[in-house]
């Protein structure tokens, strides 16, 4: 098989771009980024990508588009022997796991970090949004409108004045919890990334790991988070820092104390909204009556309320989250005996159990380069 070049339709700032860049140069794949503004974006690629314009979307030298980052990794990972996905089954169970909490769980800190602290990023920002805007007299008001969504946006993941402090509050354990575990491991599962690695790259690189304010905060209180998303970043396994220079996952299926105690601090705000947003999905479901299959999934279909630590947070609440979900489930149902109790008794430590129940009453799969009711 021949690895072709690729065209990434993605920005430097994108949070869902840096999960598929991590992935194409930890796989070696040769790749350049491009604004998805060009007009052989908009007239060639976007059809193919379901006309859906979204970050990111790759081209292949033959043609092929995929948009989405997930199935962007499913594609490499599928053609080249699951490389990044652990060979053992519980590795490969919590693997999935912080995929699914990586790519989904973390929207309000990206985004309040990113939105509500004008005086240190606005300049920065502006900068950035002008390169996803097409070029000519009206960019910088564009920029303005983009930035003007992406704000709704901050508000409609649950971020407000009445929840930001705890927002906060949340996001310095959720920080300092991921520095206890990179000081000791230079990936989720030892030496090498995994699918994990890439999914939680996402919020905390494009947004966490590089605006001005969150930065300065992961400089200030996470060094080996920044060193973490440097590493990412890289194409060899840059274990420069640690005396261990083993570049492969942890010996017998081993899932590190530092990583339990990480999802015990990620569960807090992740387990009750995904419970809260699972109800809120399968009552619109049930509403709907003839869903037929085939039906584009929405990116939201209303709002969950969930309490934490005294706090009403609302968010929207996202049929995604469980198509990611679901494949992390799918590795549980598949472990033998002796791994579930394990895992069980792992996922009852931290307070992630719940999750497993956690199921829609209608299936979410792919066509035509969007995701869809089944
Ligand atoms: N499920 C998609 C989400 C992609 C996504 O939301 N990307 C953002 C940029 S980071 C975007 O393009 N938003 C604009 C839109 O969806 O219209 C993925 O994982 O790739």
């Amino acid at each position: 098989m021949t690895l072709q070049s690729a065209t990434l339709y993605g920005v430097p700032h994108s949070l869902y771009t840096g999960r598929a860049r991590s992935y194409l140069i930890k796989a070696g794949i040769a790749y350049r980024e491009q604004a998805p503004n060009t007009d052989h974006y908009l007239k060639e690629v976007l059809p193919l990508a379901g006309g859906r314009l979204g970050m990111p979307t790759l081209e292949l030298s033959d043609g092929l588009v995929i948009r989405d980052g997930a199935a962007i990794i499913d594609h490499f990972e599928g053609e080249t022997g699951h490389p990044f996905s652990p060979p053992m089954p519980k590795q490969r169970f919590f693997s999935r796991l912080f995929d699914v909490i990586g790519a989904e769980g973390l929207l309000r800190p990206a985004m309040h970090y990113r939105w509500n602290f004008d005086a240190e990023n606005l300049e920065f920002l502006m900068f950035h949004m002008g390169m996803i805007t097409p070029a000519g007299d009206t960019t910088m008001e564009m920029a303005g409108k983009i930035a003007a969504a992406m704000r709704r946006a901050t508000v409609s993941f649950g971020v407000n004045p009445q929840t930001s402090d705890l927002v906060e509050q949340l996001y310095t354990e959720q920080l300092a919890a991921m520095d206890r575990h990179f000081a000791a491991h230079a990936y989720l599962l030892g030496g090498r990334p995994c699918i994990g690695d890439f999914g939680l790259i996402a919020p905390m690189f494009g947004h966490l790991g590089r605006d001005p304010k969150p930065l300065s905060l992961m400089q200030a209180n996470g060094l080996n988070v920044f060193r973490w998303g440097e590493r990412m970043n890289r194409r060899d396994a840059d274990l420069v820092g640690f005396d261990d220079d083993d570049e492969s996952y942890l010996d017998d299926d081993a899932i590190p104390a530092t990583l339990i105690d990480l999802l015990a601090v990620l569960s807090q705000d992740f387990v009750p909204e995904t419970l809260a947003a699972a109800e809120v999905i399968n009552a619109w479901i049930a509403e709907q009556g003839e869903l037929a299959p085939g039906t584009e999934c929405a990116r939201g279909v209303g709002l969950c309320k969930f309490d934490m630590r005294g706090t009403t947070i609302s968010a929207l609440a996202q049929p995604y989250r469980f198509y990611l979900l679901k494949r992390t489930q799918d590795e549980y149902a598949a472990l033998g005996d002796g791994d579930r109790q394990a895992v069980d008794a792992i996922l009852e430590s931290c307070n992630m159990a719940p999750l497993l129940g956690a199921t829609l009453t209608r299936q979410i799969g792919r066509k035509n380069n969007l995701e869809i009711w089944l």
